[in-house]
Formats: structure tokens, C-alpha cells, sequence
């Protein structure tokens, strides 16, 4: 409960003008609520039936008291008007000079570009801080609401129209991005995040198109993939309990725990990939999960970046994220290669099931 907020932090220049009004709506709101309870449950008391008090000269007009209860409450409520109403207003009015950036949204992500170099990013905002920036949005199936409550903007998110909304971030820091309407089974996951930078790293990070740069050729693309969904925690540059290495794999012959053999093409990486368990390589389990909900385009690429490693290894790269769990049992060197001596059969087989 340590980290516990009732409101979320105030990291936009406007959160601050909200939150005023909104709480000073609020603590009127309560003031008035309990005055008037006050007086009502007091005169019930007072003057209920029997009580001994002075009924003699009852008030039927009382010009000041109705003034003071009349003009106050409308002084008040024109203040919080005024205020709201311009507040209202300066929200729904980019400034001229703000950084547009385009989002699209749809089931169940958020797809960002920035328009200056064409950096895309994926659920994820870099923004600078102290620039006002404006973000253009349109959706691609359903509506959803693009909704930062650090920022307290939200906006509707509609197929067919762009709509905008627009912030001067005043916070370094990361801050929830949420889906703010009902949009199908997964909206509550159709989450991210916005990134605050200081204004030279974001110009540094804009140069050099973004984390999350979508390269252009299939191989890169693969490379990353591979790092992301962390196949490189079994398969690593040697063969291990974990898993058989992919160096060199492409075009060589894979011989199976059924007896059968295939030589490893294409079409064998896909469907090792997406059905595992169809060929188990000889002296392996079933250890690895099916990637069936994978897109073919990450299949692609991820063949694309295994091929990469064939045979000779034309493009020089070795796999270097191979980091077997830690913990486990250490990985063999290549040259005491437990599938060669048929060592690792009898340990998985005895250890892992
Ligand atoms: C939990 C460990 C584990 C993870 C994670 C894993 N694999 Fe595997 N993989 C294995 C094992 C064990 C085998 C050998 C048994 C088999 O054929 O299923 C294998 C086999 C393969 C093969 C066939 C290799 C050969 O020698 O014929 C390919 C290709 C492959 N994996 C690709 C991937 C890719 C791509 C990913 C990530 C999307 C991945 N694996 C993630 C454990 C894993
Ligand atoms: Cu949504």
C-alpha cells in the first residue's frame, strides 16, 4: 500500500488547472452539502412537534437573508464557470507552434508515428517535456478513448475522423496510457505508456529513429523479434539442455526422437516454430510452446533471421542473447556435446519430467 495514490501525478501543465477545479468543485460541493444538512436536521429538531420554543412571530420575508443565499452561490458559480469554461476551451484549442504526432488506435493496441522522420512506436509515447504537443487521432475499427490521467486528457478515438488532443507534459517520467471506452474483450489490456524527456534527449532519441524503430529489412527485424519473445533463453550459440543451437541450422539434416529425419528448410523452421512438437529433435522434449499466435509476418522474419544463420553464415552474426536460465544447470561447451553422446537424453528424461 506504500505506493498508494488517490490521484495520479500531476505531469502536464494543465493537470494543475484541473485539479484546482476540481477540487474546489468538490470542497463546494461537501461546504454547501454540509450547511444545508446542518440547518435542515437542526430546524427539525428545534421546531418538531411539542418542542417548547417561540412560535409567536414566524418569518415569512427576510430580504437579506434571500440576497446573501442568492449572490454568493452565484458568485461562486460564475467563478467556477469562468474558469471551467476556459479551461474547457484552452483544452480543445492546440496551441499553433505544437508537435503533431499521429496515433492510431484499434484492437487492442495504439500505433504511434512521429511525423518528423517517421519513428513508430508501438503502445509506447516518447514525448519532450515543456513543448506543447498535439496529438492527431483516428481509429481503425471501434472507438476507443486515448486517456493519460497524469496528463488528465482524454479524447475519443473514432473510425472515419481525426480527432485531437493536445498537452505541454511538465514531468520527466513514465505515466499509464489507457483505453478510456469500451472497445471488446481485450480493452482492458489496451494499455501503454508515455515517456517524458528532457527536450535534448528526445531530439537525441528522435535522431536516432526511437527505440522501437521498425527496421526496414527482415533479418534485423527477426533479430529483434528474437530478442523480444526470448528464444534466445533456450537456443544459444552452442546446444544446450535448453535447446539445440540455430547456428547453421538451414539446409542441415534434423534427425527426430520418432526415428524420422527432414532437412531443416523453410518450410521445416516454420512449422518448428509454430508446431514444435510436430518433430522433436533427436536427444530434446517437448520443451519448447507452440508460437501459434504469432502473425506469419513474425514467422517471417524470424525465419528470415534463423536462415541468416546458416550454414557458413554469410552475414557473420552469431546469436549473442544466449543467456540460459540462470540457475540451471550450466550449459555444455560444444566440443562435450551432451546430444553427441547421447548424455542429454537420459537427463532430460530423468530431470525435466
Ligand atoms: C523453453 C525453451 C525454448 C524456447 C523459449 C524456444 N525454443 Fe525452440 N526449441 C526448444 C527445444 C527443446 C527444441 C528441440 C525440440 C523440438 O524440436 O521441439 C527447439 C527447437 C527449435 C527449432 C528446430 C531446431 C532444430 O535443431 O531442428 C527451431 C527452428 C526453434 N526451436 C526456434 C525457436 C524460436 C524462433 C523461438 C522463439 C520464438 C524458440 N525456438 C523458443 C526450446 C525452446
Ligand atoms: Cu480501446
Amino acid at each position: 500500500m506504500g505506493n498508494f495514490n488517490l490521484a495520479p501525478p500531476q505531469a502536464s501543465e494543465n493537470a494543475v488547472w484541473h485539479d484546482a477545479v476540481f477540487y474546489t468543485l468538490t470542497a463546494l460541493t461537501v461546504a454547501f452539502t454540509l450547511l444545508v444538512g446542518f440547518l435542515v436536521i437542526f430546524f427539525a429538531i428545534r421546531y418538531r412537534q411539542g418542542s417548547k420554543v417561540n412560535r409567536q412571530r414566524p418569518v415569512y420575508e427576510h430580504l437579506l437573508l434571500e440576497l446573501t443565499w442568492t449572490v454568493i452561490p452565484l458568485i461562486l458559480g460564475v467563478i467556477m464557470f469562468v474558469v471551467g469554461a476556459k479551461l474547457f476551451v484552452d483544452l480543445r484549442t492546440p496551441p499553433k507552434d505544437s508537435m503533431e504526432i499521429y496515433v492510431v488506435g484499434k484492437q487492442w493496441m495504439w500505433q504511434i508515428q512521429h511525423p518528423t522522420n517517421g519513428v513508430r512506436e508501438n503502445n509506447t509515447l516518447h514525448v519532450p517535456i515543456g513543448k506543447p504537443v498535439k496529438l492527431i487521432m483516428i481509429s481503425q475499427d471501434v472507438t476507443h478513448a486515448f486517456y493519460i490521467p497524469a496528463f488528465r486528457v482524454q479524447y475519443h478515438v473514432v473510425p472515419g475522423r481525426y480527432t485531437d488532443v493536445w498537452f505541454t507534459p511538465s514531468k520527466t517520467g513514465t505515466y499509464p496510457i489507457y483505453c478510456g471506452m469500451y472497445c471488446g474483450t481485450q480493452h482492458s489490456e489496451m494499455t501503454g505508456q508515455v515517456v517524458v524527456m528532457e527536450q535534448a534527449e528526445f531530439a537525441e532519441w528522435l535522431d536516432n529513429g526511437g527505440n522501437d524503430v521498425q527496421p526496414s529489412d527482415l533479418i534485423t527485424a527477426g533479430h529483434d523479434l528474437f530478442k523480444k519473445l526470448n528464444c534466445g533463453s533456450c537456443h544459444g550459440v552452442n546446444d544446450t539442455i535448453q535447446g539445440p543451437t540455430l547456428q547453421g541450422l538451414y539446409g542441415k539434416m534434423r534427425k527426430f526422437e520418432n526415428g524420422g529425419s527432414k532437412v531443416a528448410d523453410d518450410a521445416y523452421i516454420r512449422e518448428s516454430i509454430v508446431r514444435p512438437y510436430e518433430h522433436i529433435v533427436s536427444g530434446y522434449g517437448r520443451e519448447m510452446g507452440a508460437y501459434d499466435d504469432r502473425p506469419e509476418e513474425d514467422i517471417l522474419r524470424l525465419t528470415a533471421y534463423i536462415k541468416s544463420l546458416g550454414t557458413g553464415n554469410p552475414t557473420g552474426k552469431t546469436i549473442d542473447e544466449n543467456e540460459p536460465h540462470k540457475g540451471s544447470t550450466p550449459a555444455p561447451r560444444s566440443h562435450e556435446n551432451p546430444i553427441a553422446t547421447g548424455a542429454i537424453s537420459h537427463e532430460l528424461k530423468a530431470g525435466k519430467k
